[in-house]
């Protein structure tokens, strides 16, 4: 594993980990470096990798299990990028996931030396961050925002994320509460536009300074935390006789699924959506109750048929995050006089984090 660079991007669900490796896949790329991604899920049909396998580089998903407590499972991804030719790889952890120092750092510092680890990198939402640390009222579950705050005490480095969507002074004043409550330092970013991004690039590759930090996790609050969240992966074939606006689709599909979560006062984790169709994609996005929809693709792109991801995770049982998504996709799909036939589904609640590895004390 000589040589091999890893950067692990941690944050919580919506943080923007996946448009970040995005992002630094095609600048790294331009930098001469052979780029090997991991995506990670607790269920098998990711957005996330649909997204980033449009990229040209290689992407490896290590599913059903988050790397921590499938520690092998990462290993055998990160070996087989290398067998690929990959010299630098870069992994985004499931975003309920904490305790990353003491469950993946520590090991791969310890077992694997010769890997080359980039400081832990945690991206936060700026808007979470307030929730999180009580500054502004919300609705996600005290044990989920506990992952939020784990996740932040342990990295190396923190990005605040989003930094287009805010004014200067409000840049500050969440650069400030960071400090005040966080030790590592932090990098105001826009993995959407690239802000702020090459001058962490430059830091994370001139350092080996990885798993500084080890934090306090009560796993009884972390497995609640998870917990909480209901887990939807679905595939769906979406058909029809007359040629379908798949943008507009996308927005009343997320639209009709947001009214039904705010009438269940149920918060989102992030709902996310892609659709293909001859390689045009159509991918919509939704990371709260409070959020704006979020539709990017070819607003004019129109076909009769397509290919459908939905990934929800959604502050419900399981069961009734089930019944409310079939009732929705069924209800919008008639709308457009569609046919949607869900051809995978699975709807999961996570379990206990049992990691691999436990670290105790710093490597
Ligand atoms: N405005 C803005 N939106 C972003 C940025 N980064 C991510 N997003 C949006 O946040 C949502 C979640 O992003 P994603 O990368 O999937 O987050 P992940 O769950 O952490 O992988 C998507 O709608 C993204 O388009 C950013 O820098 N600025
Ligand atoms: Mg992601």
């Amino acid at each position: 594993m000589n040589e091999t660079k890893l950067i692990i991007v941690g944050g919580f669900l919506a943080a923007g980990k996946t448009t970040m490796l995005n992002t630094l896949a095609s600048r790294l790329t331009a930098r001469g470096y052979k780029v090997g991604l991991i995506t990670n899920d607790q269920a098998a049909n990711l957005v996330d990798t649909a997204v980033l396998t449009c990229t040209d580089v290689d992407v490896r998903e290590v599913s059903g299990s988050c790397f921590c407590c499938n520690f092998q499972g990462f290993m055998d991804a990160i070996q087989s990028l290398i067998d690929s030719g990959a010299n630098l790889i870069i992994a985004e952890p499931v975003g309920s996931c904490t305790d990353i120092s003491a469950t993946i750092l520590q090991p791969v510092k310890d077992k694997f030396p010769k890997l080359n680890l980039a400081p832990f990198s945690v991206m936060v939402d700026p808007l979470r961050l307030k929730e999180a640390l009580e500054l502004i009222p919300g609705s996600t579950h005290p044990d989920a925002l506990y992952i939020v705050k784990r996740q932040l005490e342990e990295a190396d480095r923190i990005l605040l994320n989003k930094v287009d969507m805010l004014s200067p002074a409000q840049i500050r004043e969440a650069m400030m509460i960071l400090s005040e409550h966080f030790p590592a330092p932090s990098s105001a970013v826009s993995a959407l536009h690239g802000t702020g991004v090459e001058q962490w690039i430059d830091e994370i590759l001139a350092s080996r300074n990885a798993g500084t930090h080890l934090t306090m996790v009560d796993y009884d609050r972390y497995a609640h935390g998870e917990a909480v969240l209901g887990w939807l992966n679905a595939s769906v074939n979406l058909s029809s006789t007359a040629e379908i606006s798949w943008s507009s689709f996308v927005q009343s599909l997320l639209a009709n699924l947001k009214e039904a979560f705010i009438s269940a006062r149920a918060e989102i984790g992030h709902v996310k959506l892609s659709l293909t169709c001859n390689g045009v994609m159509i991918l919509g996005n939704l990371g709260s109750i409070n959020a704006p929809i979020n539709v990017r693709g070819d607003s004019s792109f129109k076909s009769e048929g397509a290919e459908m991801i939905l990934n929800a995770r959604v502050q419900m049982s399981p069961d009734h995050l089930q019944k409310n998504v079939e009732k929705i996709l069924a209800e919008t799909a008639e709308s457009f006089s569609l046919s949607a036939e869900i051809t995978t589904l699975e709807c999961l609640m996570p379990g206990r984090p049992n990691p691999t590895y436990r670290y105790h004390s710093i490597v």
